[in-house]
């Protein structure tokens, strides 16, 4: 399996975020993808090339424009206001204000276009966040052009931004960027599978009155995990998209035991739906010992997922999302992707 990989991830890097109440570099960091891409080198999963630059038209598919548009000049406004710290959102439009009139400064527009301060923006996150959708372009390429699978590193991760706001270190939307170009390339049907430990929102919102991408999330009760506001069970999607949004909101402490099952149901589903392509959102924030979250799967666990969706036999997008024990994050990812291809 090829991987996809650029160095521009590099320069998102040097902020904080606010974690139980007080500021804490962020989880969300660098060494992330340089574990990852050093784990697929020491296990020889394949090559590791850079992506071809894609522009941002296929991002457009799904994304407001202008919310790319601010995306594109954030920092320039923010650093214009002579402030060189992260630019990160105060306030935002909830029910009973405003939204019809977008604000005219950087401060309102932040809040505008997020969902929540964990999308912090510095002086290198546009390079990042354009190579980021670029590598998950150029894997899709490989996919559509023939190649089984492919593996899209990306950084930063994408599943929980929607069509017009950032949020929970996303920016755009990559694999459902991805999900939307195999559509316009001729695809009937897409399936985006998602086993982050959260609830990729945005992916879901993107797609939640259409019948030709089934959307399937296995994540945390939003009852008592982020983002809290979307995924719960009885979200099954809207007019012609009804039945084809499916979430297995899952507990505090969920094991293998459980969340496999979970995975079985999906991989069922997606049998049933005969896409003419999957689309993976691999975040491995669901391992036990990660920091933010509350799933207890084990490293031997990873492989299993892996084979289980080779079992469908289907070509295979893996667009990185999530993971923030760093440590163990390139076992973990690369062991769904080496368990895909059964070695
Ligand atoms: C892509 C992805 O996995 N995004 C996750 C965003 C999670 N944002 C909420 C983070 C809450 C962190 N709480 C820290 C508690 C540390 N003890
Ligand atoms: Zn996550």
């Amino acid at each position: 399996m090829k991987t996809i990989y650029s160095t521009a991830h590099l320069g998102h890097t040097g902020y904080f975020e606010v974690a139980g109440g007080v500021m804490t570099p962020g989880f969300e960091k660098p060494v992330r993808a340089e574990y990852i891409r050093a784990r697929v080198e020491a296990v020889a999963l394949g090559p590791i090339l850079p992506p071809q630059a894609h522009g941002l038209a296929a991002a457009h598919r799904v994304h407001d424009a202008g919310y790319l548009e601010f995306l594109s000049r954030a920092w320039e406004m923010w650093s214009a206001t002579d402030r060189h710290t992260a630019a990160l959102p105060m306030c935002w439009p909830v029910p009973g204000l405003r939204r019809d009139v977008p604000p005219a400064c950087i401060d309102g527009l932040l809040g505008y276009y997020s969902l929540d301060a964990g999308a912090p923006i510095v002086a290198g996150t546009w390079a990042a966040v354009q190579g980021s959708l670029d590598c998950a372009l150029t894997a899709a390429t490989l996919v559509k052009g023939g190649e089984r699978s492919a593996f899209a590193l990306c950084r930063p991760p994408g599943h929980h931004t929607g069509s017009a706001f950032m949020g929970g270190y996303c920016f755009i939307n990559n694999a459902a960027v991805a999900a939307q170009w195999f559509r316009d390339q001729g695809a009937g049907r897409v399936a985006i599978l998602d086993v982050d430990y959260h609830h990729g929102n945005g992916t879901q919102e993107m797609f939640y009155d259409r019948p030709d991408v089934l959307v399937l999330n296995i994540h945390g009760d939003p009852l008592t995990e982020y983002p809290f506001f979307l995924g719960h069970a009885d979200e099954r999607g809207a007019g012609a998209g009804e039945g084809f949004n499916v979430n297995y909101p899952l507990p505090f402490g969920t094991t293998y035991a459980a969340w496999g099952a979970a995975l079985d149901d999906a991989c069922n589903k997606v049998a049933a739906f005969a896409p003419d392509v999957v689309v993976v959102s691999l975040g491995v924030d669901t391992f036990e010992k990660d920091p933010i979250s509350h799933f207890k799967l084990k490293t031997e666990d990873y492989p299993r997922m892996g084979a289980r969706i080779a079992g469908l036999g289907l070509p295979t997008l893996f667009v990185m999302e999530g993971g923030y024990a760093v440590a163990e994050i390139g076992v973990n990812a690369v062991g769904v992707l080496a368990g895909f291809e059964d070695r």
